[in-house]
């Protein structure tokens, strides 16, 4: 992968220096959220990783060259084209030798980090099992890359549409440590609570540090996922999220859509149902969890 990589000059010279570095993925700016709102919280993001004293490099694909670190006209590039595809592992390929633009999910954005040597990545949710993936197979590649990419992922759990209980459970299967933020729940993006109880919990970025320490040390290959909830004042209430959810499920079924399409069309349904609150939510906790991943990016710098 080295040969397609295009390093941005301030993470090459943070990557030079032993700075802290945050990777930040790119689905979420060109698929995840509306405009003109995808660009603003890209930017948000940066600027947050930026206020803590590390360097953002949000990842994509730009002119046949992975870009690790891309500009604001590049991001901007990503949020505001039409045609952008979303790269996963088995995406990397063909969108690299069409030239065309890519925008990086959290197992594509794994995979780069993972190479570039940035070992702290901040996103929304991870992708997971989708509900009914007993019929339908639907199970993100972010499970199987989080398995063989060693970096700190902070998120605020697993997307809200997925089955959480069973994301968990191929998290295990995975080997992929799952540590609560400052919680002992597993969160549900949106909210806080989920009833899901974790086994492990941190409580400051340092701890955090330790065990990214601790387990390449032990010269383990996996991903380490550090679920932080959302900020209280824009958490929805877990009940009323649930709601949410099975609305958007139903009507995505009623319109036959599957596949990657799923994603991007059941967070949209759901900014309308809720008038746009989870749209607020969602925005919050990106811009939170880049922060906190700088946190532990500058604490794993002294671990
Ligand atoms: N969570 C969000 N919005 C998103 C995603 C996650 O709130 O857009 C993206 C991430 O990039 C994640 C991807 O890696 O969705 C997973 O997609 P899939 O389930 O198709 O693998
Ligand atoms: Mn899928």
């Amino acid at each position: 992968m080295k040969t397609f990589l295009k390093i941005g000059d301030q993470v090459a010279h943070a990557l030079e220096t032993g700075g802290a570095i945050v990777a930040l993925e790119s689905t979420v700016i060109a698929h995840g959220l509306p405009r003109p709102r995808n660009l603003e919280t890209a930017l948000a993001m940066e600027a947050a990783v930026r206020e803590e004293g590390a360097t953002p490099a949000t990842i994509g694909i730009v002119s046949s060259h992975i870009v690790v670190g891309l500009s604001p006209a590049e991001i901007e590039l990503l949020a505001n084209s039409e045609k952008v595809a979303k790269v996963s592992r088995r995406d990397f390929a063909p969108v690299l030798a069409s030239g065309g633009l890519g925008a990086t999910t959290v197992a594509g954005t794994l995979a780069v980090a993972a190479e570039a040597g940035i070992r702290v990545m901040a996103t929304g949710g991870i992708g997971g099992v989708h509900r009914e993936a007993e019929r339908t197979f639907d199970i993100s590649a972010d499970i199987s890359e989080l398995a063989r990419s060693p970096v700190a992922v902070v998120c605020s759990g697993a997307k809200a549409i997925l089955d959480l209980a069973r994301t968990l459970e191929l998290l295990e299967t995975a080997g992929v440590p799952v540590v609560g933020y400052r919680t002992s729940e597993f969160p549900a993006f949106y909210s806080r609570a989920s009833g899901l109880v974790l086994e492990h919990r941190v409580d400051d970025p340092g701890a955090a540090a330790r065990i990214m320490k601790t387990q390449r040390d032990l010269g383990f290959q996996q991903a380490v996922v550090f679920a932080n909830p959302p900020p209280d004042a824009v958490a929805v209430d877990e009940r009323e999220l649930r709601g949410l959810v099975d609305e958007a499920l139903q009507s995505a079924a009623a319109s036959g859509i599957s596949g990657k399409a799923l994603t991007p069309y059941l967070l949209d349904r759901m900014v309308r149902t809720s008038n746009g609150r989870t749209l607020d939510t969602n925005i919050a906790l990106l811009v939170e969890n880049a922060r906190v991943a700088a946190r532990i990016a500058l604490a794993l710098r002294a671990a």
